[in-house]
């Protein structure tokens, strides 16, 4: 398959629709087709392998590291500088299915790869909601897929998630280096099954950034690769706090985010 490789339009059945909405989360197999999963894996592959060796990628402030260094090897925004992972952060059949789980129409807040190191001590991902350290005025929309690249199992840190929980609305965020425990928040919520979510390589999860999610340690002799996509409505506005992608950029407080940087993807 040749760089042409495109990701192809997923039907959605009414009841995924409803499943996303009532849980904050649902798996969608084989959205990836294998052979343009070669394509996008060889991508994301090479931009990881080229922004590992330098200190901090072209385009960041050097103060942008994010505490989730400490957990794995994350890599913000691929997309604008690498085309080959461009074609993909800006698959319309991806933020079609967002903007239909979603019910609006969506642009791009950012992608990251997300490489988890094997066997790197206890590299657990703490449980968190995403939405809440983002500088969005409005949280409820925001959704991300998450794409194994490869499988994703128990033993290598696949994603786990307490459903429902994106009803909770905003909570105070954990700190992710050394995180509380965000059901301190929710503590009514502590006998509840978190439900693991493996995934094949080529499937994906779609989670709402409200929804609580946890990923175990890497316990395997290989690297666990992802590749998150994060969505927002349209319509979203800056609220003014600091964050990486929009930092240096001259947002102003209320501003709606449709720059270049946020392009529309459904
Ligand atoms: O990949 C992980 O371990 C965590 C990713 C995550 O929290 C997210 O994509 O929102």
């Amino acid at each position: 398959m040749t760089e042409t490789a495109t990701i192809p339009e997923y039907l959605l059945s009414r009841e995924q629709i409803d499943s996303y909405r009532r849980n904050g989360v649902i798996r969608l197999e084989g959205v990836i087709p294998p052979d343009v999963l070669d394509v996008l894996r060889g991508a994301v592959e090479q931009a990881v392998e080229a922004e590992t060796h330098s200190p901090v990628p072209v385009g960041l402030p050097t103060d942008s590291r994010p505490a989730y260094e400490k957990i794995f090897n994350q890599k913000v925004n691929l997309w604008q500088r690498h085309p080959e992972v461009a074609r993909f952060t800006l698959s319309s059949a991806l933020g079609s299915i967002a903007a239909r789980l979603e019910g609006r129409a969506m642009r791009i807040w950012h992608d990251q790869a997300l490489f988890k190191e094997p066997m790197k001590g206890n590299n657990k991902t703490p449980w968190h909601q995403d939405a809440v350290y983002w500088p969005h005025a409005d949280r409820w929309h925001q959704t991300t897929v998450w794409i194994a690249l490869k499988d994703a199992t128990t033993q290598n840190g696949c994603m786990a998630f307490v459903e429902g929980t994106q009803s909770l609305g905003p909570l105070p965020p954990v700190d992710l280096a050394d995180p509380q425990d965000l059901f301190d928040a929710a503590p009514h919520l502590r006998p509840v099954k978190p439900v693991p979510l493996p995934l094949k390589a080529g499937s994906v999860t779609f989670h709402n950034g409200l929804t609580f999610h946890y990923a175990g340690p890497n316990k395997s002799d290989d690297i666990r690769e992802a590749f998150a996509i994060i969505y927002m409505p349209e319509d979203t506005v800056f609220d003014g706090s600091p964050h990486v992608v929009t930092d240096g950029h001259g947002f102003q407080p209320g501003q709606k985010l449709e720059a270049e940087l946020f392009p529309l993807v459904s």
